[in-house]
């Protein structure tokens, strides 16, 4: 008797990494495109690379590498390639064609990992928004292969789906639409600031690089239960909880992870939640000085991650005072000296929680 399986196959896919930077590391860029995969559940067949010396428009990749890839895939199939690195609409198309598989960049990737994960109203609307800004210059190009490669799949799915066949101008009325609706929200949010204002109720925001474990230290500071996962993206909602400090009671908020080459899309449409750090009187950066190579135990990915964040920060305008918890400080080996306003914590067996709740009243008194 056959059997049928009732659980969804998972999609596979062939990462291709491409390196252009000086100075980039490989493994550093190889590990955090397969934790992206991982994090809207594809199943990684293989990965090749490419450091890229002379640029070829038509393809990024020279022509070798494609060649290599296509053989590769004769042998093994997957069901989307995911190139790491931004493409134009005919990047897409000639390495799509090339290849005979459906091909998403990097921040078709990213921007699928939101849209599984968007739950709220305001979050459902800032993916939308970031899908469109993203389709809208790619729209060609996806009307051509819309009917070859169908939607509910990955870089096709979720809120902005079924708008794939809309023409422009319809989109960019979408675009304005989503644009006002989130508007309103924002309004109802600097309605609830004004009052928290008035009655002088300090704000801290939590930020810091994806999976550094700032849901995790929302949850100890205010004994809350927050989703937490060893994923990217876990949270794509800002959630503000009270915290009390010797007496004080101060408004702490979660909110979302940043990435190296976060999408502009992503910034121009989560520009409300990412308000909320710009208007804290206090930012919370989460560290996770922990996070290694997969394959280099000695390589250290916390200072480009601090860097990333910290650019974030700066490019939002948010210029207020800065503490920075390094999470995860069971998992090391050793240990650093830290600078003032640093500390060392471990949301796990809660060491140092208490001096970083002493450190951000310390730093709110001082404001
Ligand atoms: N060992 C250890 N793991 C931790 C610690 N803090 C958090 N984690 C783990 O790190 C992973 C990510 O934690 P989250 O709190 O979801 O991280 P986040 O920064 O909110 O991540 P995103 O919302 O996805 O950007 C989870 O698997 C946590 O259990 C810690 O102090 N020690
Ligand atoms: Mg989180």
């Amino acid at each position: 008797m056959k059997t049928y399986s009732t659980e969804k196959q998972r999609e596979k896919a062939l990462l291709v990494v491409v390196l252009t930077k000086k100075g980039e590391s490989k493994n550093r860029k190889i590990d955090e495109i397969t934790r992206l995969a991982a994090s809207t559940d594809l199943e990684v067949e293989g990965v090749f690379s490419q450091t890229i010396k002379e640029f070829n428009r038509a393809t990024v990749i020279g022509s070798g590498k494609v060649e290599e890839i296509k053989e590769y895939l004769q042998q093994h199939p997957v069901d989307v390639v995911i190139v790491d690195y931004k493409l134009v609409s005919s990047q897409i198309k000639n390495l799509s064609d090339a290849f005979g598989t459906r091909v998403i960049d990097r921040v078709g990737l990213i921007l699928d990992i939101f849209a599984k994960g968007a739950k709220t109203n305001e979050a459902k609307l800032q993916v939308r928004l970031a899908q469109n800004l993203y389709n809208l210059p790619r729209l060609a190009q996806i009307k051509g292969s819309s009917g070859r490669y169908g939607s509910g799949s990955v870089g096709m799915r979720g809120p902005g789906e079924t708008k794939l066949e809309l023409d422009r101008r319809l989109l960019e009325k979408e675009i304005d639409s989503l644009k006002k609706q989130i508007a309103k929200i924002k309004e109802q949010r600097n309605v609830n600031r004004r009052e928290r204002e008035k009655n002088a109720i300090k704000r801290v925001a939590i930020v810091g690089y994806t999976n550094a474990g700032k849901s995790s230290l929302l949850n100890v500071l205010t004994r809350e239960d927050i989703y937490v996962k060893d994923k990217y993206f876990a949270t794509l909602d800002t959630t503000s909880r009270k915290l009390y400090l010797d007496g004080e009671t101060v408004m702490l908020t979660d909110t979302v992870g940043f990435i190296s080459d976060l999408p502009h899309e992503l910034v121009e449409a989560f520009a409300s939640t990412l308000e909320e750090a710009k208007q804290a009187d206090l930012i919370l950066h989460v560290v996770d000085p922990s996070a290694t190579s997969l394959t280099d135990d000695k390589e250290k990915y916390y200072i480009e991650s601090m860097k990333v964040t910290n650019s974030v920060l700066d490019s939002i305008g948010a210029t207020k005072n800065r503490i920075v918890a390094f999470n995860k400080c069971d998992l090391l080996p050793a240990r650093e000296k830290l600078g003032a306003n640093e500390i060392y914590i471990s949301t796990k067996t809660k060491e140092g929680i208490d001096d970083l709740k002493r450190i951000i009243k310390q730093n709110l008194d001082n404001l």
